[in-house]
């Protein structure tokens, strides 16, 4: 084996699959999911793949699928061609230093560079950010069709199955009055044994947060996630310390300097953490290192990446201390198909870790080249 193979291409894709129900969030309905795949390439043969994946157009986050492919195209790519491929810190690093912001972008970078050292090393991606804790992690599944009934009777059927136990309802589309009433339907409908989340997506204001997440609270609800706009950290450290229900930081905490500024004023008694927000695996374990030290609970979200990405996320998840409320890394499961023959395994409301070399993943080609926008 050459002792530090050359990196020779990157490819970059934009694959869209359908979903397989409307996704009804507070910003977008998702009818299907974009997801921007990159493939990195070395002289010795080795390929990683990494994605690159946000919600809704630019309705959610700052960069598009279409402008990630630029980003990586024009100037992440040249900073990569002819570069030794096994240091990812210093590839990173040198990556950030010519080009800010656009975590997205870099997270399928970081992704496709562990990918492929891990395959060389013959490790697994967890293995390479020093190993894994747990190597089943608990899922949710988000109830977001619209129709409170709809949301009833996929729940009952999942939980009978025992696919999941735990279940995060995305509101903020309509009035409050509508929105809390259909949450406490459902609550009332699965029972005490179910966990409830919601997710608001910053859809209230702060005034208007206090009003119903008392109502929310009230009737058992176990997690209040993003209620009030990301930028109002302030605000969320009032809505931490006023109500008993855990208040938890998505789109607020997305760096590891986010997450400090908000751990040092309790902006969260949970943060969610995804490598798509951070940049990558490195700094989504920051992040976690930031809150366990805070003893601010954890929480691995998801940008309903599909199986790459998800299992990237898995990868580093898996080496958190304390996973305190699981995961959402159901994103695969909200797609009618998938670009891997190896799809993730999900048993006991838990996916288990992929334990072969890299991410663990074989790609179809077949369904890589359908699902490619041309
Ligand atoms: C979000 O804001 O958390 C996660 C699950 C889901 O349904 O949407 C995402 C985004
Ligand atoms: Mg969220």
């Amino acid at each position: 084996m050459k002792k530090n193979p050359k990196i020779i291409s990157v490819e970059v894709s934009i694959l869209d699959l359908p979903t397989i129900r409307p996704h009804k969030l507070s910003m977008a309905t998702m009818m299907n999911q974009t997801m921007v795949i990159t493939r990195i390439t070395s002289e010795d043969g080795i390929t990683g793949w990494g994605e690159s994946t946000t919600i809704g157009g630019m309705t959610y986050g700052p960069e598009s699928p279409e402008g990630m492919k630029l980003t990586i195209d024009q100037y992440i790519a040249p900073l990569l061609i002819g570069q030794e491929s096994c240091n990812v810190n210093a590839l990173m690093h040198k990556i950030e230093k010519n080009v800010k912001g656009n975590t997205f972008a870099k997270a399928g970078i970081e992704t496709a560079l562990l990918d492929a050292q891990g395959k060389r090393l013959g490790v697994t991606v967890s293995e390479l950010l020093g190993g894994s804790i747990n190597n089943k992690l608990g899922v949710l599944w988000t109830l977001a069709s619209g129709n409170t009934d709809k949301d009833i009777e996929e729940a009952k059927h999942l939980i009978s199955i025992k696919r999941h136990d735990t279940f995060k309802l995305k509101i903020g589309s309509n009035e409050p009055k509508k929105d809390v009433a259909h949450v406490v339907a459902i609550k009332k409908a699965l029972g005490e044994d179910i966990r409830i989340t919601v997710d608001i997506n910053q859809a209230w204001d702060e005034y208007t947060a206090k009003t119903w997440i008392k109502v929310l609270q009230d009737n058992g609800i176990d997690l209040i996630e993003q209620p009030i706009i990301k930028t109002n950290f302030d605000g969320l450290a009032r809505l931490t310390e006023y109500f008993h229900v855990p208040v938890m930081a998505d789109e607020a905490v997305a760096t590891p300097e986010d997450a400090m500024k908000l751990a040092k004023i309790r902006g969260g008694s949970v943060f969610a953490v995804k490598i798509m927000k951070t940049g990558g695996l490195y700094n989504a374990k920051k992040v976690a290192a930031i809150a366990e030290a805070s003893d601010i609970g954890l929480y691995g979200g998801t940008m309903l990446e599909g199986t790459i990405g998800s299992v990237a996320s898995a990868h580093a998840f898996s080496t958190f201390n304390n996973l305190s409320w699981g995961t959402e890394l159901f994103g695969p499961l909200l797609l009618t198909d998938d670009i891997v023959t190896n799809p993730m395994t999900f048993r006991d409301c838990k996916l288990e870790l992929p334990t072969k070399p890299g991410l663990g993943l074989e790609i179809d080609e077949d369904k890589f080249k359908f699902y490619k926008r041309k």
